[in-house]
């Protein structure tokens, strides 16, 4: 009989917008490797910036599709020229970036089926795709869809206590929409659409594996409550379109075994188990165990997200978004996205700080919580909260006027303070209220930005020791979808957690500097509705 002790190892997957990376852990939650690949810098001929092609008009915003496919074999001869135990690993499982959609062609589950070992992925897979440049969570030209898709739902109240959100751009149903009503041949040759999170899967299995019940819920197509395709909001997207997505599936369950692609050329063992992936904030929230509420996440990556656990969603018609908790298929989790994250910071150290963090963090340190009442809003990206079209820096003095330019230090404490003002009142506004903060990301080793955290939400901010928590959450959640199966039932996400390791303080709040924010959270809703109303 064959041993199977071997088969202790769980690896999650992370196809984020700049790059795809790959951590595996024992059964113990010990990370025992880690590996990545750059799209920009390690794929130069696909000729992306930040992981994307931008389009002229500003609004467009894609991702060749077969980069993915391409960079997935890059990852894995990587592991395998570091020696790492292939072999061993008894699950896997990921996370993609959200909203982002993948075109199948007609025919292209034949091609998936017969991958032979002989040639690469993409050699093999260059021809299935029915639309090469999958839009994605950038994109923000779906204005018009989103309208349509409020005005046949009832409203914007109505789309999202259906869907959990009112209609966003990048949500994958429009989109879908737009690819309907623009490309009507793509539209009709698709035999499948999958999200960036269900096509990483349908490369390892080698068939089409179903969209996840938490990523799906960010395509403003799924009933949150029932956890299946709402009916009313396929009709008004795109016809035929239940049977181009499949059924939507619980994130725990299996969606089948590793091809034998995987198994011949990287040395898988043929019993590895492919568990049905999900999207990258969902993941991250198994990645950090936000298992309560008031359990908060910060991630501070090129979009800054604000999420937590939930169980009683209040979905808002106008910010923010309830999706289905990927590790508790009975709970859900809010979360608010901003655009505007690490690049905007990055361009106000640019502007203001010479390019340096260095001298970033010393005006941080030298300033005052509350900025003498001085407040920016920092539009380099069109925004998704609050819903800004138009970019440009719009600042305002103590006395609510507008104000052409800061000194370096102003500048610096206000786009830092701001983000903050804004995750604290949007968050608050959909359930969102901390009791204690993760903070993660890339901006999460900075000490600066975290003290301004604590002091802005008055909680402690922890961090996590490892620092892709979309990746490790995959990786937890590997393990979790294999006892799972194991068993032959849905086992608590907590019973697996028991041996992860604590996290660590980061930053404790100022009793005084949380009265300063609170006061002044009021002004910066109201400035904030000032210059919308004014434009950026
Ligand atoms: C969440 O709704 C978002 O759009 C982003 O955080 C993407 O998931 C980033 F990948």
């Amino acid at each position: 009989m064959k041993n199977r002790k071997h088969l202790n190892y769980f690896f999650g997957l992370d196809s984020s917008t700049q790059s795809l990376k790959a951590t595996i852990i024992d059964s113990q939650l010990k990370v025992v490797a880690e590996c990545s690949v750059n799209f920009d810098s390690d794929l130069p001929k696909y000729n992306t910036t930040g992981g994307v092609h931008r389009g002229k008009d500003g609004l467009t915003v894609t991702a060749p599709a077969l980069m993915w496919v391409e960079a997935l074999d890059l990852l894995l001869k990587r592991m395998k020229k570091k020696h790492i135990p292939l072999n061993r690993i008894a699950a896997i499982t990921g996370s993609g970036q959200q909203h982002g959609s993948v075109w199948f062609k007609k025919g292209a589950r034949q091609a998936l089926r017969h991958l032979t070992d002989g040639m690469t992925l993409s050699e093999q897979l260059k021809h299935i795709f029915s639309v090469k440049d999958s839009p994605v969570w950038m994109d923000s030209s779906t204005t018009k869809q989103c309208k349509q898709r409020e005005k046949a739902m009832g409203g914007p109240q109505a789309v999202a206590d259906i869907t959990g959100s009112r209609a966003y751009e990048r949500f994958t149903g429009n989109q879908i929409a737009k690819m309907y009503q623009k490309n009507r041949t793509g539209y009709n040759c698709t035999e499948r659409i999958a999200l960036v999170s269900s096509f990483i899967p349908t490369l390892l299995t080698g068939d089409y594996v179903p969209i996840d019940v938490s990523d799906g819920s960010g395509m403003n197509l799924m009933d949150i409550s029932s956890r299946k395709w709402s009916k009313k909001a396929l009709d008004c997207t795109a016809p035929g379109l239940s049977a181009k997505l499949g059924k939507p599936e619980l994130s725990h369950k299996v969606a089948g075994n590793i091809h034998s692609y995987f198994v011949e050329r990287y040395g898988f063992d043929a019993d590895c188990l492919i568990i049905v992936f999900s999207g990258d904030n969902p993941n991250s929230l198994a990645g950090l165990r936000l298992q309560r509420p008031g359990d908060l996440a910060v991630s501070l990556g090129t979009s800054d997200t604000v999420f937590g656990f939930l169980s009683k969603p209040v979905p808002s018609a106008s910010e923010g978004h309830i999706f289905v908790n990927p590790v508790d298929p009975k709970a859900y989790m809010a979360l608010v996205c901003y655009k505007n994250g690490s690049l905007t910071r990055e361009h106000v150290r640019d502007d203001s700080a010479d390019g340096s963090w260095e001298k970033f963090n010393k005006y941080l340190k030298r300033g005052k919580s509350g900025n003498s009442g001085n407040i920016g809003f920092y539009i380099n990206e069109p925004e998704i909260t609050p819903p800004i079209l138009t970019t440009g820096i719009t600042r305002y003095d103590s006395a609510g006027r507008r104000v052409k330019s800061f000194p370096p230090a102003v500048e610096v404490r206000a786009v830092v303070e701001g983000q903050f003002l804004s995750m604290r009142l949007h968050g608050e506004n959909i359930g969102l209220k901390a009791r204690n903060i993760l903070a993660t990301g890339g901006a999460s080793a900075n000490k600066g930005i975290l003290k301004i955290m604590a002091d802005v939400f008055g909680v402690p901010v922890y961090v996590a020791r490892q620092t892709s928590s979309a990746s490790l959450g995959a990786a937890y959640r590997a393990l979790h979808g294999w006892i799972c199966n194991r068993g032959g039932k849905y086992v608590p996400y907590s019973k697996i957690l028991l041996a992860a390791p604590p996290f660590k303080k980061a930053a404790v709040p100022d009793k005084k500097a949380f009265a300063i924010y609170s006061s002044m959270l009021k002004k910066y809703a109201e400035l904030e509705n000032k210059m919308m109303v004014q434009g950026a």
